[in-house]
């Protein structure tokens, strides 16, 4: 049965290091290809229902880790820290799995960027699930440890403003609408990428609460992948809509 080898966790941490730093310089200039950075000329073909798309590509991320949760044989009953923070992960991917694929009224996604997301989702899935089912140590009142507290209080804030602004984005279509209006409300008052923000905030929090390796450098991915991104959106929004409120900043609320 599988144990735990630290060697494979430092190597898969470090490999999530190096491809947030190749996501960085591949999309900091030029953004990822789906939703409004989509090319024009792509052809309709090569793309999936955004339902479909999204669901398969997140599943991995669910699945992998809660099959490693399930199939520990002996059952790990201690430390409770480990299992409770691997159900953290589970829970937010069962939401992007079960519940934002549902509901969104995205544009069809390329079938291409599909199939590495879901790569994607297998690996870091994996990478997190592992350590924490079988390498994490934690003190027995890790529960009270500040580092706990406050990491599982900003993941929860994170994931109440990403679900929230998600929401809010949902809202400015009506069904089978894919037209682009200015978001109004929550964080979007303050940040063009407040789902954005609400989902780094809550793997920092994670990568807080577990304290290791692989959730910081997961962490610093999703900061790479997605920050760029909310740059690249606020640009677009401006140079769309002139009545843009000028205040308002790309990623962090009076910041940047
Ligand atoms: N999926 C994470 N890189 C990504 C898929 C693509 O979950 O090979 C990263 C994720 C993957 C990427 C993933 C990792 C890197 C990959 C990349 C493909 C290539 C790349 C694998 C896995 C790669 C290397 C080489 C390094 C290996 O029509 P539409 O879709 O635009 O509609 C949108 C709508 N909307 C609006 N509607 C009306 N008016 C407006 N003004 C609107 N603005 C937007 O709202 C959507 O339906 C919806 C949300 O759109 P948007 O663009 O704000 O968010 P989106 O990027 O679609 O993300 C959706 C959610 C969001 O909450 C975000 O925080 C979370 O997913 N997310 C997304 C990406 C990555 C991630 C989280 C993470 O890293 N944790």
């Amino acid at each position: 049965s599988m144990q735990c080898f630290p060697g494979l966790v430092l190597a898969l941490s470090s490999l999530l290091g190096a491809l947030a730093l190749l996501q960085l310089s591949l999309h900091l200039r030029v953004p990822s290809r789906y939703g409004k950075h989509e090319e024009r000329l792509a052809r309709p073909r090569g793309r999936l229902p955004a339902r479909c798309a999204w669901f398969l590509q997140e599943l991995p991320s669910f699945l992998v880790p809660a099959l490693l949760l399930a199939l520990r044989s002996p059952p790990r009953l201690e430390p409770l820290g480990c299992r409770l923070l691997c159900c953290l992960f589970c829970w937010h991917y069962f939401y992007r799995t079960f519940i934002y694929p549902f509901f969104t009224r995205g544009r069809p996604f390329p079938l291409q960027l599909l199939f590495f997301g879901m790569l994607f989702c297998i690996y870091n899935g994996f990478l997190q699930g592992y350590y924490l089912i079988y390498c994490a140590e934690y003190p027995n009142d890790w529960c009270t440890d500040i580092r706990f507290t406050s990491g599982l209080l900003l993941f929860l804030l994170g994931m109440g403003i990403n679900i929230h602004s998600d929401l809010l984005l949902r809202q400015l279509r009506k069904p089978g609408e894919v037209t682009y209006k200015i978001p109004q409300g929550g964080l979007f008052t303050y940040v063009s990428g407040a789902n954005y923000f609400g989902e780094i905030v809550e793997w920092f929090g994670f990568a807080i609460a577990t304290w290791s390796l692989p959730a910081f450098a997961f962490a610093f991915f999703t900061l790479c992948c997605i920050g760029p991104r909310a740059y690249h959106h606020h640009r677009y929004y401006l140079k769309t809509f002139t009545d843009y409120p000028k205040s308002r900043k790309a990623l962090i609320p009076f910041v940047f």
